[in-house]
């Protein structure tokens, strides 16, 4: 039995969290064209069973926000999340989008590879949109910038490589036990997820900068006998963005609510009420004290200390 800890991690729009997802069988990671979807790091538990020469594994592979330079607080926290990931994982998994010109980002990862020293495989994404012959240049580039054990090129949309990849990482990882029990796929419990998914609605349905501006927190989250009702909060940054989420007679907020319901559905398995409020909170990216308590292991916690009252 071999198990480990595997972060993947590379530039916005590489393509990580379609990985993750498309590796665990779930939508764990939302997934839009903007860069900078994902904002904290996610878990997704994959167990291997043994077959031929591939050892049984479980794998846990941890999604990231993209390498960038961070300009605000929310920025930093999102490299933070990134650098945490580093941290006692066994295997790195540096992915690039292949039909992408290397640049300064690229730079900027090689050089994160190179001051950690960690083992790390190569993954070339959206080989669906590439020719072969276009892939050669693109493997002899990098694998001159670092010692990358294995080259792997996937599609994480077709799925084409998945099986070659994850062969390859549960032979890389040392023997070891689960860290999760086998019918676990994630650490993060759905309350985070739905709040995930309706940001992904607004990611979608906006534009400009109302995107980078959005955050959300789930209030309630009550599991009734038919439904689950669900109410959450949606910051933004200033009086017209909520103007904008909030659309001409409520329309657009009525759109991301029965886009978010739809998949919170699909993902809990009941019937959904869910309650959706636009705040403005301003500056909310600038406070470093607000983005520490987005973080939903810290929300969770608070959650937990706020049952140990009396109810008011
Ligand atoms: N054609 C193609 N598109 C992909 C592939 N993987 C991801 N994408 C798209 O690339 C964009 C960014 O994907 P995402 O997983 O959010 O990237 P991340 O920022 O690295 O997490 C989305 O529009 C995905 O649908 C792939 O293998 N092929
Ligand atoms: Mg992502």
């Amino acid at each position: 039995m071999r198990s480990g800890f595997v972060s993947i991690i590379g530039r916005p729009n590489a393509g990580k969290s379609t990985l993750l997802n498309a590796l665990v069988g779930e939508k764990l990671a939302i997934v839009t064209r903007k860069p900078q979807t994902t904002r904290n790091r996610i878990t997704g538990i994959l167990n291997v069973k043994r077959k031929g020469s591939q050892p049984a594994a479980q794998i846990v592979f941890v999604d990231t926000p993209g390498i960038h330079k961070p300009l605000d607080q929310l920025n930093k926290r999102m490299m933070q999340e990134v650098y945490d990931s580093l941290e006692g994982c066994d295997l790195l998994l540096t992915m690039v989008d292949a039909t992408q010109k290397f640049g300064s980002g690229d730079e900027f990862v090689v050089e994160l590879l190179k001051t950690r020293q960690k083992r790390s495989f190569l993954i070339l994404n959206k080989i669906d949109l590439l020719d072969k012959q276009k892939l050669l240049p693109v493997i002899e580039h990098w694998s001159n910038l670092y010692k990358f054990e294995e080259i792997i090129p996937i599609s994480a949309q077709t799925g084409a490589g998945l099986d070659d990849l994850t062969r390859a990482v549960s032979k890389a990882l040392p023997e070891g036990p689960n860290y999760f029990p086998p019918d676990q796929v994630t650490d993060q419990p759905e309350r985070f997820v739905v709040a995930e998914y309706i940001r992904e609605q607004i990611l979608l349905m906006t534009g400009q900068e109302v995107p980078y501006a959005t955050t959300v927190i789930v209030e309630t989250y009550e599991e009734l006998e038919k439904l689950t009702r669900i109410s959450a909060v949606i910051y933004v940054e200033r009086e017209g963005q909520k103007a904008i989420v909030i659309g001409k007679q409520g329309a657009m907020l009525k759109k991301i609510g029965s886009g978010a319901r739809n998949q919170i559905e699909r993902l809990i398995g009941t019937k959904v009420y869910l309650e959706l409020l636009v705040k403005v909170r301003a500056g909310w990216r600038e406070s470093r004290q607000f983005v520490d308590e987005l973080d939903w292991r810290k929300q969770l916690e608070t959650l937990a200390a706020r049952r140990g009252r009396p109810e008011k």
